[in-house]
């Protein structure tokens, strides 16, 4: 009797295992929508910098930027974001307003219209990512982690568009 219900949990596992291999499908949708883009991946960590402060892109490419957090302090203390910013927008301004933001993630509610695309906050070992489209203008454009703290001492960069 013992030995029939193993049998029957070892065939009970793959299904569960595979019940569970469908939930990357809808990271897989997310990875559709950024089929065509060309990935370009940062780090950020406990020294509060990106690795990658300079980005170059065409006119209108599709970039999907990736983010993880190499750090190991918790994330209520240290998580960072990507923030890129509309031109003629004052990164300090924005991060200023960010400080008291922490309900929506650091995204100032006010600013928000500031913004051409940003990912969510990674903690220690986490990954973010967003997929968008370069402006068309050529220039350079600033990103920043909006966390508090990070901008000043550091953690920007730009996106330069040519
Ligand atoms: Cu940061």
């Amino acid at each position: 009797m013992k030995v029939f219900s193993l049998v029957c949990l070892l065939a009970v596992v793959p299904v569960a295992v595979s019940a569970a291999q469908t939930k990357p499908k809808a990271a897989g949708t997310q990875a559709k929508s950024s089929k065509g883009a060309r990935t370009v991946e940062l780090t950020g960590g406990d020294t509060m910098k990106y690795d990658v402060t300079s980005i170059q892109a065409k006119p209108g490419e599709r970039l999907h930027v990736v983010l993880k957090s190499n750090g190991t302090a918790p994330k209520i203390v240290m998580a960072h974001n990507f923030v890129l910013l509309k031109p003629g927008t004052s990164a300090l301004e924005f991060n200023n307003a960010a400080m008291t933001a922490r309900d929506t993630d650091f995204i100032p509610p006010a600013m928000k219209d500031k913004i051409i695309a940003n990912t969510g906050l990674a903690g220690p070992g986490e990954t973010v990512d967003v997929t968008f489209t370069a402006p068309t203008k050529p220039g350079a454009y600033e990103y920043l982690c909006s966390f508090p703290g990070h901008y000043q001492v550091g953690m920007k960069g730009e996106l330069v568009v040519k």
